[in-house]
């Protein structure tokens, strides 16, 4: 008999200021390599990662936004129905760190989630290979992912270290957080 084909399909947003590595990580994760000229993110790239997990395959669809100021409305157009967010800064630039509560507060009025649904995320410090540049401590990173909820991520593009772990925790999380918010729903 022919197995029925299904995957579970969900979206994850990348965002963050501009320069921070956002392309980079996903291009590390998707194609394996790194490239150290900058080519700025114009609107939106979407692409997509499948994972076979014992339960089943997820589909991740990946939308990389442009961080640069110019795209804030444009950006907009992609936040809604995102099942879960990538927030990026960079290590080494301590204006990106700061900036992120903004970038935060923008997704929330911007995702529209159903009620029933609440959004799942990582904080990502990237860079992490820049050892000497530093401008933001692993505790301030992660004093803020827990007050915002979210999981964080040292990373680095350029080595690839943690960098199939964001993208692997996006994918599970998303079912984590679907099942159980829809069990809790069917109790009610
Ligand atoms: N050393 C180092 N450089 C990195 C890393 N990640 C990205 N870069 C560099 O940082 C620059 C910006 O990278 P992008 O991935 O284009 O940044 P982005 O966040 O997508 O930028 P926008 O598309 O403009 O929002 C490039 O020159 C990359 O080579 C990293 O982990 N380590
Ligand atoms: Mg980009």
């Amino acid at each position: 008999m022919v197995q029925p084909l299904t995957a579970e399909v969900y979206k994850t947003l990348i965002v963050g200021p501009r320069n921070v590595g956002k392309s980079s990580l996903v291009r590390r994760y998707l194609l394996g390599r790194f490239e150290t000229t900058y080519t700025a993110t114009v609107g939106a790239d979407l692409s997509v990662a499948t994972f076979d997990f014992p339960e089943g395959t997820i589909v991740l669809s990946v939308v990389d936004l442009g961080g640069q100021q110019t795209f804030a409305a444009l950006r907009n157009r992609f936040y809604q129905g995102a099942h879960h967010v990538i927030l990026v800064y960079d290590k080494t630039d301590r204006s990106t760190f700061e900036d992120i509560p903004k970038w935060y507060e923008t997704l929330t009025e911007g995702i529209r989630m159903p009620s029933y649904i609440f959004l799942a995320g990582s904080l990502v410090a990237n860079k992490v290979d820049m050892t000497d540049a530093f401008e933001v401590t692993e505790e301030e990173g992660r004093q803020l992912a827990d007050l915002l909820s979210m999981k964080y991520f040292e990373a680095s593009a350029k080595t690839g270290v943690n960098v199939a772990e964001i993208f692997i925790h996006a994918a599970s999380s998303c079912r984590l957080r679907i099942k159980s918010n829809l069990a809790e729903k069917s109790i009610v």
